[in-house]
């Protein structure tokens, strides 16, 4: 796929009030806030024009924007994310979607979180989540239908998002866990396997030929180089603290 737009969010003063299961200590802001900047220069110099929408204030998660909306060439759908305390980061993501895309939403009990959402080409991944419901799927996929586009689900069996832990690195290959990797629904990529120590890595960005990959994963990092693709590493770990990673902090269309 290929994109020319990314909408993006400032991180706010309280995003340490967020949800996280991670154990991995409090974000700094002023830390955050710079590798959110170095996220939004790799995206530019990856060729998009990336819209920073303001932090929201009050919504600790409102960074994360790809939980947020699926966003293909034809529709931006809005989601209905599954923790309660999302549910509201939506208003302004579809009035800023709705100057690009057609706008259509997830209702209720309808849930979907965007980091549960794969587009393969034309074939979509949804992994079914505590985030992601069997009606949010059904939603989505009646709607991404229409558009010509067909539909699998498979259960988030670790990790919070299925995209925590697969992830596009070619228009036919997968960076995926050891967990996912045998799961029919995966059967007719390639895959590359991301070893069980590595497991963060499988969030690993693929934008218009680049790869954009955490810092710290020696052994995916040589994997992903036998693509021959340029890959660009960022340090994401004040995010990490927060369960989120690289594909979390963007939609790209
Ligand atoms: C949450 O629990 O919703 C946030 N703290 C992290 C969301 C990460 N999003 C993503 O992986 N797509």
């Amino acid at each position: 796929m290929f994109f020319t737009h990314a909408l993006t969010r400032r991180p706010g003063r309280d995003l340490a009030a967020g949800l996280t299961t991670a154990n991995l200590g409090v974000p700094d802001y002023p830390a955050a806030l710079a590798q959110f900047d170095a996220y939004v220069d790799a995206l530019t110099g990856c060729g998009l024009t990336v819209t920073v929408l303001d932090a929201l204030e009050g919504h600790p998660d409102a960074h994360f924007v790809e939980d947020t909306a699926v966003v293909t060439p034809e529709v931006a759908v809005v989601t209905n994310p599954g923790a309660a305390a999302r549910k509201a980061e939506v208003e302004t993501i579809e009035t800023a979607l709705a100057s690009f895309r057609e706008t259509v939403r997830i209702k209720s009990p309808g849930t979907v979180d965007g980091g549960d959402v794969l587009m393969m080409g034309k074939h979509v991944l949804i992994g079914l989540s505590d985030r992601t419901n069997a009606e949010g799927a059904l939603q989505l996929g009646n709607v991404l239908a229409d558009f010509g586009y067909t539909w699998a689900t498979l259960p988030v069996a670790a990790g919070l998002h299925f995209k925590s832990s697969v992830n596009a690195v070619a228009d036919d290959t997968l960076l995926t866990t050891e967990t996912f990797a045998d799961h029919p629904a995966l059967a007719g990529y390639h895959k590359i396997l991301v070893v069980p120590e590595e497991a963060y890595a499988g969030n690993t960005l693929l934008i218009n030929g680049h790869l954009i990959m955490p810092i710290g994963f020696p052994d995916t990092r040589k994997k992903l180089q036998a693509l021959g693709k340029p890959i660009i590493m960022l340090d994401t770990c004040e995010f990490r603290k927060m369960d989120g990673g690289l594909t979390c902090l963007s939609l790209r269309f």
